[in-house]
């Protein structure tokens, strides 16, 4: 009966969640490998910060009946594929790429797409590096194959990205032409800034080389 179909429902949806949390967890895991390990090799630390969400049901139904897609896990699980998602927020533009470099060569990890918004941004100025991954977990009885979605960006990027965020959402999701032209502005700041910022770093790595050759060069003397 009815109760029996519920229960079942809720047996199945906790199933479906608890593999994204899986992926969630496997994924930070890599990416926490990869922090440590670009902090050994390049001496500083490309990752500012890491936080990964997993979406909630509410919103996870909201975008099925957004997109039209029919009420089914197997849809849901093939065309949503940001349920399981994460963002890295790095230091420099050019960390962002060697971080996605370093996740998409990686043998266990499909890249299913990538969309460059900081390459090619959206009208509105937002920038970011976006891609689709697939990575396999493994269970007791199978191994299932999971989409977990990545967004790298600078700090100055999120900066924009959050409170353009607010903004929208504040006055639903209707900012006047003007504003929005405010808004690309600001964007274009924040672009102005990271160009600058990694302008900065490239020229101590260089001084930081040539200090050290130096020091090398005289201990050989
Ligand atoms: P939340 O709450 O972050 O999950 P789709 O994902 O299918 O709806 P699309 O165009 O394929 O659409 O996805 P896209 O644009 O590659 O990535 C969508 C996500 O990127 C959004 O998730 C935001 O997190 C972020 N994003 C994209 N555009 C903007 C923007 O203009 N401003 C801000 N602040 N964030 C943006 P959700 O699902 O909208 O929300």
């Amino acid at each position: 009966g009815t109760v029996n179909d519920l229960k079942n429902l809720k047996v199945e949806l906790t199933r479906f969640m608890m593999s994204y949390k899986f992926a969630l967890h496997e994924m930070n895991t890599k990416i926490d490998i990869l922090k440590q390990e670009f902090h050994y090799i390049h001496e500083y630390n490309p990752i500012e910060h890491v936080k990964s969400r997993l979406k909630s049901p509410e919103s996870i139904l909201n975008k099925v009946k957004k997109k039209g897609y029919a009420l089914s896990l197997p849809i849901i699980k093939e065309k949503i594929r940001d349920i399981a998602g994460i963002r890295i927020t790095c230091s420099f533009i050019s960390d962002i790429y060697e971080i996605s470099n370093m996740l998409q060569r990686q043998k266990d990890i499909t890249v299913v797409a990538c969309k460059d918004y900081i390459k090619n941004p959206k009208p509105n100025g937002y920038q970011s590096l976006h891609l689709i991954l697939q990575i396999p977990i493994f269970m007791s009885d199978r191994e299932e194959l999971m989409y977990v979605e990545i967004q790298i960006r600078t700090i100055a990027m999120d900066f924009w990205a959050s409170l353009e965020h607010k903004i929208y959402y504040k006055y639903n999701k209707e900012v006047p032409e003007h504003l929005m032209a405010e808004l690309k502005e600001a964007a274009d700041s924040a672009t102005k800034l990271d160009r600058k910022m990694e302008g900065i770093h490239k020229k101590m790595a260089v001084l930081k080389e040539e200090a050290q050759e130096e020091k090398d060069n005289s201990l050989e003397l």
